[in-house]
């Protein structure tokens, strides 16, 4: 006889509590809560296939609840998954186990996203969503005809992004997207009656979405809930009545089995209760030969579909979507063409430029921007908007949800066949750090266009003037902030941020600058991170290391410093990042490791001087702005802060006589 659908749950429970209570840290009350759920799911209605995690028409699987990481690295080892093996679920959060305290992308294939951070997990499916949608109107159903499910806590639906995710989805008519809502009454302080009065399903039916509530602990019924949210035309919601920790016939439905373990005794009163008489870590045969084969359920499906993609005659191009690189051949003539005419044009200006070329040549990109298009330059001519009656739109109105918008492109990116970049303002990646925090942890290849990059911004003041911004951005591991000096660094920089495996920030100007890249170079200088733009021609006393608008005035001050016999370098630095990986041969050529009473190493950004000592030394000269901005017109403050040649010039000579360095 196969065993009952509440057996095979309970599979799933027996692995959480004994893996919570091997590892004495972790969360069991989730995974049992909604054990029944996830069974209807997974053996019911999710199209997978583990034999392949990357088949790209898979259904996509969010736990935006990614505390109750066991619950996916059960329902993977059930399934058949190569990893987790019951080894690794054994070593549940131990040093170099992919069964990480939270699921992460990059430890094991079938957890499409890393979740954890409340809220985020739902904003990414959105993206997903979107993305499937997407590619869906390019290639046609016989190709791209696959749904996002979400399994969500009290937590995902309280967190602020949500709203944001919720409103998107619902705007964009976003069907294929199903949310199952953990409903548990329960969050870590205890009843949700302590902190929630908001009535959840009205917000979602306020936001055009369907929803439908069932008893989360009967998996028939959440199963045709499933089904009816399937036939739905509009996102939907399942609102799954649970019991936090169900099973645990003590502390079932308390806060007490959220995030620690259960206990020795209270395990063994769940496994009486659950009719589960063997040791720990064991799975009945009869439960995991009928758990195997469910999840071989997607086998043919794949076959199939391998054979409508071998028929399709797209089959280079979707493949080479999903896997390659993009197309860079785009780039040389386009900056052939700006050495040819030098142009004198904000950086946000000469990324508009760029992406005249790059939107042709990469159909993948989808471009957007959280209500900034017109500031930030992020559409293009050809672009149409992605819309619920247009899903072949490359353009998307995020409107004003910069953290949606980032945690969607996240979706989208992790989802592949698509390229997502973003605007916002550069001051405004504080609204959408979370997800900028994500994307580089997951190496989510995102570009984000963050114009307005400086006080250069001007009359909107300090409230818009980013300071600190860079270098925060810059002590994020696995990101790369660009901040290019004129069209053809910006262009430089596009073309790494398409070739990428990760994220990318371009904080690009406002204000026009000139030209500083005037010859041609024969290869991408901005790869590099930073190089000599001017050599001095007197004997080497000072080297200016400047970024993005910057870099002008640099020139300008070597100019007056060259005058007085001072020789000078300007060192132009796109990307610290890619600097720092250069061998060390290149860095020592470009800032050598001399006394800063040999060759004085001054840093000139429109930010906060904090971290500068890295390429500086502690004696070098920092000139930057270690307060909030001002309102003014930009030239006004720049002159205000010290950055035009002469202010720059006079700054390094008094600062070289004030330590007698001759
Ligand atoms: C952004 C964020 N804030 C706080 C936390 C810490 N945290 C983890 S789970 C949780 C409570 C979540 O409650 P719920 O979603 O209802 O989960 P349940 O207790 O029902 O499993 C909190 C506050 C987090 N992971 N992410
Ligand atoms: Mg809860």
């Amino acid at each position: 006889m196969q065993p009952t659908q509440r057996r095979l749950a309970n599979a799933i429970r027996a692995l959480a509590m004994d893996a919570v209570e091997a590892a004495n840290s972790g969360h069991p009350g989730m995974p049992m809560g909604m054990a029944d759920a996830a069974t209807a799911l997974f053996t019911q209605h999710l199209k997978f296939d583990p034999a392949d995690p990357h088949w790209p028409d898979r259904d996509r699987f969010v736990l935006s609840a990614g505390h109750g990481s066991m619950l996916i690295y059960a329902l993977l080892y059930l399934t058949g998954y190569a990893r987790p093996t019951i080894e690794d679920i054994k070593r549940f959060r131990q040093l170099g186990s992919p069964t990480a305290g939270h699921p992460e992308n990059f430890e094991l294939p079938g957890v499409e996203v890393t979740t954890g951070p409340l809220g985020q997990g739902v904003a990414m499916a959105v993206g997903m969503a979107i993305a499937e949608r997407h590619l869906n109107a390019v290639y046609g159903d016989e190709l791209v005809d696959h749904r996002t499910f979400v399994i969500a806590g009290d937590g995902d639906l309280m967190e602020g992004v949500n709203h944001e995710a919720v409103g998107l989805a619902g705007h964009l008519r976003l069907g294929r997207l199903i949310v199952l809502w953990d409903d548990n009454n329960i969050t870590i302080d205890g009843s949700t009656d302590l902190s929630r009065s908001e009535d959840v399903v009205a917000r979602h039916v306020a936001a055009g979405w369907h929803t439908n509530e069932c008893d989360g602990l009967d998996a028939g019924k959440v199963s045709r809930a499933i089904g009816e949210a399937l036939a739905d035309p509009r996102p939907s919601l399942i609102r799954c009545k649970t019991i936090i920790g169900y099973g645990a016939p003590n502390k079932q439905g308390t806060a007490a089995t959220h995030g620690a373990a259960l206990g020795a005794d209270e395990v063994a009163a769940a496994r009486v209760e659950l009719g589960w008489d063997l040791p720990a870590f064991e799975v009945p045969n009869d439960v995991l030969t009928t758990w195997r084969a469910l999840g071989e359920r997607g086998a043919a499906e794949r076959a199939n579909w391998l054979e409508r993609l071998e028929r399709s005659g797209k089959k280079a191009e979707f493949v080479a979507r999903f896997d390659a690189k993009p197309d860079e051949s785009w780039l040389k003539p386009y900056v052939d063409g700006l050495i040819a005419k030098p142009q004198t044009v904000a950086t946000r200006k000469a990324s508009e430029m760029a992406l005249e070329a790059i939107n042709t040549a990469v159909p993948a990109t989808i471009g957007g921007s959280a209500d900034l298009t017109g500031s930030n330059n992020t559409k293009t001519k050809a672009l149409e908007p992605l819309t619920a009656e247009n899903y072949r739109g490359r353009y998307i109105y995020y409107g004003i949800r910069e953290f949606g918008m980032a945690a969607a492109m996240n979706g989208m990116a992790l989802h592949g066949g698509v390229i997502p970049y973003g605007g916002t303002f550069l001051v405004f990646t504080d609204y959408a750090r979370p997800a900028i925090r994500l994307s580089a942890l997951q190496n989510a290849r995102v570009i984000y266009v963050m114009t307005h990059d400086s006080i250069g911004l001007g009359e909107d003041g300090p409230t818009h003037q980013p300071i600190e911004h860079l270098q925060s951005l810059r002590a994020m591991p696995q990101m790369q902030v660009y901040r290019p000096a004129d069209a053809v660094e910006t262009a430089e920089s596009w073309a790494l941020a398409l070739a990428s495996d990760g994220p990318s920030v371009l904080a690009l100007t406002r204000q026009n600058l000139k030209p500083v890249r005037t010859e041609a170079a024969g290869e991408n200088l901005t790869a590099r991170g930073a190089y000599r733009l001017k050599t001095a021609a007197n004997a080497r006393k000072v080297i200016l290391i400047a970024t993005g608008s910057e870099v002008e005035v640099a020139l300008g001050a070597a100019d007056r410093l060259e005058r007085q016999g001072i020789g000078t370098d300007v060192v132009s630095m796109p990307c610290t990042e890619r600097f720092d990986a250069q061998p060390a041969e290149y860095r020592e050529d470009i800032l050598p490791d001399v006394s800063n009473r040999e060759i004085l190493r001054v840093s000139i950004e429109a930010g906060t001087t904090y971290g500068w000592e890295r390429y500086t030394g502690l004696h070098g000269l920092r000139i930057g702005i270690d307060r909030y901005g001002v309102s003014a017109p930009a030239t006004d403050a720049f002159e205000h802060f010290g950055f035009t040649p002469d202010k720059v010039a006079e700054r390094v000579t008094a600062f070289m006589k004030e330590r007698g360095i001759q």
